[in-house]
């Protein structure tokens, strides 16, 4: 099944391009808010290789919330948690739960991203702020996305510490910590969004930042008889930052976009998806270590069904079926891809582990059998 549709080349860099103004270095770091920060640290260092580098609480001098900096490669994940009531990150894990807060973007200019990108309609969260400490300077503003989500730029070139002021490096003398399990960098970012607002999303990307709309994939290409969604890609001048955004279509059955709205209380990120170069060996890594995968039936490996569908690839078709990696081609390359189950016990937030061997796109030939997976664990939820 090829469904990709509209693939667009990325802008000719030497035509003065769209997101000149908002040059962005690559994805910072990933913040979720989380009801105990202290033991998701434990489950990302665990379960997905992570080392747990940075901390900053009370300790450190900030009185009313703790963070964890967790670092895999060029992937930083902050788990941050409210210790009362009375703060918006408590309110935020009541609404929706463990969840993404920030998905943040480093930049050589942060005063210059959140007035380019407010001046053209991005809501101001936070104006550009100022934190020094001994290893330098770090300049961070932030604008409101989709639902409660937020986009803080970071500007950290006159800086050298571990993370940002405040933080200071988190030791436990006799803890051995899990080896880091091959998971490289932040490939993509997806959003949901309620029925209507995906257009509102892709104008505000392509507007506030400049983004293009790399693929489209309509609720034909997509619904089937099974979940019924839309999703368009934004990415930036250079693909390194994609952002798709869902929203459910009619369809028989409940969408999957919309059991995620419903139990996240509205719009939020739904998937982040981790590179690896090495799938094969990073996924079962991480089978051992207790992370779950979807489960994908037998005839997915067809030899026949899949060598037509996606050619010669460099890995054994065997190890794909004994690990539940998904596999597609398109104009490019191909790539190789699986989704975890939801992380925290709302059937919301998971992630992809991705390893692309020159494909851009996302893995629409995959859609049927991958959505398919996942409404058999709505069904077993009662939600669909
Ligand atoms: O990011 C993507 O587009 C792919 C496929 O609910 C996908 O990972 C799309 C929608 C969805 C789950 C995965
Ligand atoms: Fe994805």
């Amino acid at each position: 099944m090829r469904t990709m549709a509209n693939p667009t080349t990325a802008p000719d860099p030497d035509v003065e391009s769209p997101e000149d103004f908002l040059p962005l270095n690559g994805t910072d770091h990933v913040e979720f808010y989380v009801g105990n920060a202290k033991q998701a640290a434990h489950f990302y260092a665990h379960l997905f290789g992570f080392q747990i580098q940075g901390y900053r609480g009370p300790e450190t001098g900030h009185e009313d919330k703790v963070s964890y900096l967790l670092t895999q490669n060029d992937i930083r994940f902050v788990l941050t948690s409210a210790l009362g009531p009375d703060s918006s990150i408590s309110e935020h894990v009541r609404q929706h739960g463990d969840g993404v807060k920030d998905i943040a973007l480093e930049v050589d200019d942060a005063a210059a991203s959140f007035e380019e990108t407010t001046k053209r309609g991005a809501p101001p969260v936070q104006s550009p702020t100022v934190q020094e400490d001994e290893h330098g300077r770090v300049v961070t503003a932030t604008i409101a996305t989709y639902g409660d989500t937020v986009h803080t730029f970071v500007e950290r070139s006159d800086y050298d510490g571990p993370f940002l002021p405040g933080f200071e490096r988190w030791e436990n003398e006799f803890w051995s910590p899990p080896a880091p399990a091959g998971l490289q960098y932040v490939d993509h970012c997806v959003g949901n969004v309620h029925e209507g607002d995906m257009d509102t999303y892709v104008e505000y990307y392509a507007q506030t930042m400049g983004f293009f709309n790399m693929l489209h994939f309509t609720d034909q290409d997509i619904s089937t008889e099974y979940s019924a969604l839309m999703s368009k890609v934004m990415a930036n001048g250079d693909e390194k930052i994609k952002f798709p955004i869902n929203e459910p279509a009619e369809g028989k059955k409940k969408s999957q976009i919309e059991e995620y709205l419903e139990f996240y209380r509205g719009a939020g990120v739904q998937h982040v998806a981790l590179a690896s170069d090495d799938i094969i060996t990073t996924v079962r890594e991480l089978r051992r270590r207790g992370v779950e995968f979807l489960h994908v039936p037998d005839t997915y490996y067809d030899r026949e069904v899949l060598t037509e569908r996606v050619g010669s690839i460099n890995e054994s078709i065997d190890d794909l079926e004994e690990l539940g990696i998904l596999v597609d081609r398109d104009p490019d390359g191909y790539l190789l891809q699986i989704f975890t189950k939801p992380v925290q016990d709302r059937p919301t937030v998971f992630f992809e582990i991705i390893q692309r061997e020159g494909a851009r796109s996302f893995g629409a030939g995959n859609f049927k059998a991958l959505f398919k997976a996942m409404e058999r664990e709505q069904e077993r939820r009662g939600n669909l």
